[in-house]
């Protein structure tokens, strides 16, 4: 039978240009195969057979427009097409949901039809929070302890549910608290036990403790000026060892390994530990801080400087929890589009109380709930202070951070107080004691510990008869003894246990510590523990003792290292635990595969003119990606990431060809289902969309772009954003994707100050390619031309994702459509691309007066028509260069420059700059759409005169012409500019340029655009 393959819906377009045909007669096509590529000014999209067959005639050709319902192809077809098919099921089933709803819809209609006053009036009122009634209270109490003793909590959580919807439905309008009392989530009889050897860990935990206060210590007695903490480390050493000895499981060749983000302050805690692994040796541990000679170790967690060991750049706050929630959300990315099996790895990450601070550590809580990531757990060592005192001095941070998590969606473990208050809270039959632990804010919690026991029994205990009589049998030293949660292995191990063992949600798990634990008078609970870095004799004394360490006096006064013997009960101990679980950690390996580049005939496309057709670059680049998709390597390790503005670049194609990553599929049928880029969600999805946050969409670009090493699988980012909402908004993930040794392509769209003409001031980006510049490894070019953004794109593929290197590519793209030509046939083109400028055009008619024009991105055009109005109308000759990176050729200069200095007997180096313009003739003028700055970066590689046009000050909307003479970079101020350099070399009298100015209107006075 034979079908006809139509135009589908293609939304609001009508004659959109057919640019490619994909299939032709006698091929064989199945259903969902591209079979053409259509146009328009905004996007380009391939449509997708719905028939299977043989084709049997193609009814278009390239260049045609094309609408809806036109003929495309004629297909023999051997299955029914997809518009004859039955309602799917998914469909029938959302239709039936939607009628059954109208029928009970109805159904309450008759019900909402009786009159209002018949509606009998049950509101409860709740007059006042003091107990009105304490009998009728004893009744209800007593009635739940009934439940939970007879049917469980389940039953009882269920009954007080329904008490709070039954109160809500008859007017209570009481929020529902997300609070639970100040006491530990897990009951002491549900707490499972370690099977852990407690002595020998004790003894391990102790040892660690001390070489990581000694490194400290050691490393300031030598250098004063090196620094280091002590204290975080020290209210932490439990909640790691514990992960350590029984949770985290390293990677190896049979696992994955656990990813775990360690709090960056406690980097010495880390190092102590790998040392009694024989992971690291004494004069590594001296050189602490001391990272210049190679060896060193840094001061936190840099993979850059520590390449083998550290995995996750932490110590900026606020990212680490942002990295491992994307981190955790990218994991099930893979896991779902069967990239890597689902082993049951987790994302553990540390956190400090204070850093939960900053607004990016609990913004992306809400995705971490959304998308069920059980895979994900969060430590947050509540030590109550921060640097310069405590977190949440008048309130409880614990309290505060229960609700934020809980009400986001996640299961929340508190574990506040340690094993020696079981039984005073067992005890605890009046609930003062619940009562005072409520009552007492975070400031009053912190003093205690700084003082001793007597003060805790009269300033806590104290407060009420019934609580000062329950420690009556207790000393001052056993009240002091009684220990907080996060120093309690049992608890912690408990809570691990229950974190790991969760299903459905992220979890947190908030412990209770004490900053500057056993750091006696000078460090424990005091304001100013986080900068202790130096203790005393005395100090060092307490520690030993606080912590039983096997020390003599001598030692510690000479703060020795300690590392039992390698046959020793602990040294045993610490290894087997470890190989019990795969290995060390942390620990940085890659084992992935580099993926091969696809050929060079994928970009031919964009080697050739586009003769009539004028496109954007961004437009370029998303024809380029829709090739991409076509190699069979590139295709499934593309990661397209869009905060929210697929449409803007053209790219809503994508939603169908490969779909958007949605964990659970798609629930809905969208309501542009009919269209050809309809939204379409799916499991195996490979879009993330990450809606409008362009902090989580670079931490997913973070994670995929070290996938190499956390998943051992390349992967291939691609993170699209609005120029001027990139290294500008998220610049310090920026920074940390160069130490993370990232891998992928950041796109600036839409770049440039005057060539995104009507969004104004907080949209036009002049500058993102100097703070490009500053990450050492982001390699980033401003192309004007597809096939300069072909060689580009390729280039950086074969370099980051077949050659491996650890460098990142950050590329602008532009709006402006304009026609591109074909590659200049010279055979240094590519070379000069890449290394930052190539000779694109030159003028020679007169062969008398020369200028040397430079532009970049689409400023180049201007100056294109600048020297054609040059050459015209002044007899002036010039030689155009493209300049693709003004960053590269900086580099590329200052390294020459450097050698050269360096080496003044050795044969002189040329800086690329020099051999491209050493030998012109006349001045050189540069402009780009961004800062002087930019062009200005290569003035001292040239013995030149240099002069430089750009965009420097506050971008306002207008249209794109109006912006450019504002900024003066259109070609009328390049003509201008260019003969008053002429005129200053004494090349030409300066009356030409006077004339110019005159003719194009230029006001001499007008304030320079930075003032305005
Ligand atoms: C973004 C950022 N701002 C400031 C700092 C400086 N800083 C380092 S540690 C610290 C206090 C940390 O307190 P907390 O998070 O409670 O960790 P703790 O040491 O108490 O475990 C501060 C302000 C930083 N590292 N990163
Ligand atoms: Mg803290």
């Amino acid at each position: 039978m034979s079908d006809k393959l139509l135009v589908p819906d293609i939304g609001e377009f009508e004659k959109v240009e057919v640019i490619e045909l994909l299939v032709k007669p006698g091929d064989e096509i199945d259903i969902n195969d591209p079979v053409v590529t259509i146009e328009s000014d905004k996007s380009s999209v391939e449509i997708p057979s719905t028939i299977s067959g043989k084709v049997e005639s193609v009814n278009i050709k390239v260049g045609d427009k094309v609408s809806k319902g036109d003929l495309l192809l004629k297909i023999e077809s051997s299955q029914e097409s997809l518009s004859e098919k039955p309602i799917p099921k998914d469909t029938e089933k959302i239709i039936k949901q939607a009628e059954a709803t109208l029928k009970s819809e109805k159904k309450e209609d008759t019900t909402q039809q009786k009159p209002a006053e018949e509606k009998k009036q049950t509101t409860i009122k709740v007059t006042s929070d003091k107990d009105i009634d304490p009998l009728e209270t004893q009744d209800w109490l007593e009635s739940l302890s009934a439940v939970v003793e007879k049917d469980g909590n389940q039953r009882a959580h269920f009954l007080i549910k329904e008490l709070i919807n039954k109160a809500y439905q008859e007017g209570a309008n009481i929020p529902y608290t997300q609070n639970t009392p100040y006491i530990n989530t897990i009951r002491p009889e549900a707490e499972v036990k370690s099977n852990g050897d407690q002595n020998i860990e004790r003894k391990i935990r102790s040892i660690i403790r001390w070489n990581a206060a000694a490194m400290v210590v050691r490393a300031n007695k030598k250098f004063p000026e090196l620094g280091g903490h002590i204290g975080t480390f020290a209210s932490a050493a439990t909640l790691y060892d514990v992960g350590m000895n029984h949770f985290w499981r390293a990677k190896n060749n049979k696992f994955g390994g656990d990813l775990v983000y360690f709090q960056g302050h406690s980097a010495p805690g880390m190092y102590a530990r790998a040392f009694l692994e024989g992971r690291l040796n004494e004069k590594q541990l001296d050189s602490f801080r001391q990272e210049v000679k190679s060896g060193g170790l840094s001061s936190y967690p840099h993979p850059w400087l520590m390449p083998k060991f550290w995995q996750f750049p932490t110590v900026s706050m606020g990212l680490g929890p942002m990295l491992a929630i994307y981190q955790a959300r990218y994991m099930k990315y893979l896991i779902n589009r069967g990239l890597i099996k689902d082993e049951g790895r987790k994302v553990w990450a540390f956190l400090g109380d204070g850093e939960m601070d900053e607004p990016e550590s609990l913004g992306a809580i809400g995705l971490a709930a959304r998308e069920k990531l059980d895979n994900l757990i969060f430590v947050v060592n509540c030590n109550l202070q921060r640097l310069d005192g405590p977190v949440r001095g008048n309130g409880k941070i614990i309290q505060e951070l229960e609700g934020s998590f809980r009400g986001a969606g996640w299961n929340v473990i508190k574990v506040i107080w340690g094993s020696y208050w079981d039984s005073l809270i067992a005890n605890d039959k009046t609930g003062h004691l619940a009562k005072i632990m409520n009552e007492t804010v975070d400031g009053e919690y912190q003093a205690m510990k700084a003082r001793d026991g007597a003060y805790v029994r009269e300033k806590f205990f104290g407060k009420y008869p019934e609580t000062k009589e329950l420690v009556s049998t207790l000393s001052d030293k056993d009240i002091w003894r009684l220990n907080r949660g996060g120093h309690d292995p049992h608890k912690v191990y408990a809570a691990y246990d229950q974190a790991s063992k969760n299903k459905g949600s992220p979890t947190v798990i908030l412990a209770k510590t004490i900053k500057g634990y056993g750091m006696g008078k000078t460090g424990e609970s005091v304001n100013t523990t986080h900068q202790t870095k130096k203790l005393d004799v005395d100090d060092l004394l307490y520690y030993r003792d606080r912590f039983d360490l096997p020390l003599t006096d001598e030692q510690v006064k000479n703060v020795e290292y300690f590392k039992p013997d390698e046959n020793s009960q602990e040294i045993k101990y610490i290894k087997e635990r470890r190989m019990n679980l795969g290995g060390f950690l942390p620990e940085r390996t890659t084992y992935s595969k580099p993926i091969k580049a696809p050929t060079k005939d994928i970009f031919d496309f964009m080697k050739v003119s586009t003769g009539e057709k004028k496109m954007s670059t961004t437009m370029a680049l998303v024809r380029m990606l829709t090739n991409l998709l076509r190699d069979k390597n590139v295709s499934p390790k593309l990661v397209p990431i869009i905060p929210d503005e697929a449409r803007t670049f053209g790219m809503e194609g994508f939603f169908q060809k490969i779909g958007i990553y949605a964990h659970e599929g798609q629930k809905y049928e969208p309501e542009d289902s009919a269209q050809l880029s309809s939204y379409r969600e799916e499991k195996t999805g490979q879009v993330l969309e990450e809606g409008i946050n362009e902090a989580g969409a670079m931490s997913s670009w973070i994670a995929a772009a070290t996938s190499y090493t956390n998943h051992d699988i390349e992967m291939i980012p691609i993170y699209i954003f609005y120029s001027m909402f990139g290294f500008q908004r998220i610049g310090d993930l920026a920074w940390a994707a160069g130490d993370s040794q990232a891998r992928g392509f950041l796109i600036g769209a839409t770049a440039g100050r005057t060539t995104l003409a009507g969004e104004g001031l907080q949209h036009q980006d002049g500058h993102s390619h100097l703070i490009a510049s500053t990450i050492p490894n982001c390699i980033s070019y401003d192309p004007t031309f597809h096939y300069e953004l072909a060689v580009i794109f390729r280039e950086g593929l074969r370099r980051m994702h077949e050659k491996n290197e650890n460098i990142f590519y950050y590329i602008t793209t532009m709006n402006e459509n304009y026609v591109h030509p074909g590659m200049p046939k010279d055979k240094n083109c590519e070379e000069g691309i890449l290394k930052g400028m190539y000779k694109i055009k030159e003028f020679n008619r007169y062969k008398k007066t020369k200028i040397q024009l430079l532009g970049s991105g689409t400023i180049l055009r201007e100056m294109m028509a600048a020297a054609e109005i040059l050459q015209n109308e002044y007899q002036i000759d010039s030689e155009i260069w493209s300049v693709t990176s003004f960053n590269e050729l900086r580099r590329d200069g200052m390294e020459v420059e450097r050698h050269n200095l360096l080496n003044p007997d050795k044969n002189q180096k040329i800086s690329f700059v020099e051999q491209c313009l050493g030998k012109t003739e006349g001045p050189i003028l540069a402009a780009s759409d961004y800062m002087r700055m930019n062009s200005d970066q290569i003035r001292p590689y040239t013995n030149k005169s240099f002069y430089s046009l750009g965009t420097d000050g506050f971008g306002r909307s207008d249209t794109r012409k109006n912006l450019r003479k504002f900024f003066e970079v259109d070609k009328e101020h390049i003509v201008a500019y260019g003969l008053s350099v002429l005129a200053k070399e004494q090349l030409i009298a300066s009356k030409y340029a006077k004339e110019a100015i005159k003719k194009y209107n230029i006001d001499g006075n007008k304030p320079m655009p930075t003032k305005l």
